[in-house]
């Protein structure tokens, strides 16, 4: 019990537009937990274009950034909060490299080669540090930003 390196760790988790149109968050769920991770909170939530570019703002002066955008508000994404020890890096690794076109070759079990598509839909996020989940988990459980549309709470 005083050993830090057995510490739970925490991770925000998102099935994209095309992995909840595609239908596959049940899947994206069954090898969540399988994989050994417990899913704390889970909700439905519509983006708008403003907290959408709040997300990803380190992404705000990319030439693909409109395109995210558009992308992350065509529909609703599942959000859960993940939760196991070194759930950050290993959430990353189970989803894979960001293009999904790549992670069919290079990560043929991880999820982006399952429902990804190419470097724009790859189906799934994965906070990729302590801080970053820190702020992703507070931008959505936190202080809610004006606009966000929760679906449902599970
Ligand atoms: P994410 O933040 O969504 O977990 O993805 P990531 O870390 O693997 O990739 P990142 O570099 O943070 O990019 C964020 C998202 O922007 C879209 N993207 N499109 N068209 C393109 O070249 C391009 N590059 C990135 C993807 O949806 C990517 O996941
Ligand atoms: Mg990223």
């Amino acid at each position: 019990p005083c050993d830090a390196s057995v510490e739970k760790e925490r991770t925000l988790a998102m099935i994209k537009p095309d992995g909840v149109f595609g239908n596959y968050t049940d899947k994206i769920k069954e090898v969540i937990l399988e994989s050994g991770f417990s899913i704390i909170t889970e909700m439905v939530v519509q983006l708008d274009e403003g907290n959408a570019t709040v997300f990803y703002v380190e992404h705000s002066h990319r030439d693909f950034f409109p395109g995210l955008v558009k992308y992350m508000t065509s529909g609703p994404v599942y959000i859960m909060v993940l939760e196991k020890v070194n759930a950050i890096s290993d959430w990353r690794a189970l989803i894979g490299p960001t293009d999904a076109r790549k992670a069919r070759i290079s990560h043929p079990s991880s999820i982006r080669a399952m429902c990804g598509l190419d470097s724009e839909m790859n189906c799934v996020h994965g906070s990729d540090s302590p801080q970053s989940a820190a702020r992703e988990i507070s931008f959505f459980f936190g202080e809610m930003p004006g606009g966000i549309v929760r679906h449902e709470e599970l």
